[in-house]
């Protein structure tokens, strides 16, 4: 049974307690066809848009492009994106996962897999790109998936229970370090890592301090993702550069807040 608010989402309790024990969860048939079919038109209109707010991160060519095709905050350049990034059945979602009394709109980012030269996006944590003063802020992604997705094609895997290893170092994406080898004691390498096949219109959650991973896209056709990161209302600044809060008019040390971070779900 799904968790009653005054929000419907997919969400029930097993959900919850699946992503609280493991840091991250799959949730099946997150979007409709109909909004499927919406959301993929839009998402390729903000890929190709020339909006000069979303952030492209590298070209075509780039050693981060072999990774990923990255544009972050295209929601800021395209009014359709606009309207899914900021849905409230996400952000409901995100807030009961998470327990938390208010979620905000970190950034959206369009994550697609190029075929041809593709690159594995290795072992990760989110939490230590984030400028954040708190070392475990609950910051979440979802990964909302616009194709099916498995190992030939980049789906993800996670390690279930390694956000419980706290924020280590940031992996350089395009040249990466090991992350297991920050692990002392090799206590992550005892949890085998869950490979999360998805139908389009599913996705997932994990927790920004959880370890995940996506295979590299062997097809010859683009795989298309929307991830959306919220963070608990509340969560601070701590003045590091980083594309989403430059220039956005925060204070250090101050919770991150304003028409940038809207409040997009919150307690009845
Ligand atoms: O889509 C990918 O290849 C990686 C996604 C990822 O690392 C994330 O959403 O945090």
């Amino acid at each position: 049974m799904t968790i009653q608010t005054s929000v419907q989402t997919p969400i029930t309790q097993a959900h919850i307690d699946f992503y609280r024990e493991n840091g991250f969860v799959q949730v099946d048939d997150m979007i409709t066809p109909g909004e499927l079919a919406e959301l993929r038109e839009y998402l390729e209109e903000a890929m190709k848009s020339d909006g000069d707010r979303a952030v492209h991160t590298d070209k075509q060519g780039g050693l981060y492009y072999r990774v990923l095709n990255q544009k972050v905050n295209v929601w800021r350049d395209h009014a359709g994106m606009g309207r899914y990034t900021s849905h409230p059945r996400f952000a409901e979602s995100a807030r009961l996962l998470a327990g938390a009394s208010g979620m905000r709109l970190f950034h959206d980012h369009g994550l697609w897999k190029m075929p041809g030269d593709s690159k594995a996006t290795p072992w990760h944590q989110d939490t230590p790109y984030w400028p954040v003063n708190e070392k475990n802020p609950r910051m979440m992604s979802l990964w909302l998936t616009l194709d099916d997705v498995d190992e030939r094609n980049g789906c993800m895997a996670f390690v279930p229970k390694s956000n419980r290893l706290g924020k280590l170092k940031g992996i350089d994406l395009a040249d990466p370090q090991n992350i297991f080898d920050y692990v002392e004691g090799g206590q992550a390498d005892a949890q085998k890592p869950v490979v999360v096949p998805l139908k389009a219109g599913s996705c997932t959650f994990h927790d920004g301090l959880t370890f995940h991973y996506a295979h590299a896209n062997a097809t010859d056709r683009p795989r298309r993702v929307l991830a959306i990161i919220y963070m608990p209302d509340g969560v601070t600044y701590n003045g590091d550069a980083h594309v989403v809060t430059d220039d956005a008019g925060l204070e250090k040390d101050r919770p991150i807040a304003g028409p940038r971070f809207p409040l997009l779900a919150r307690e009845d």
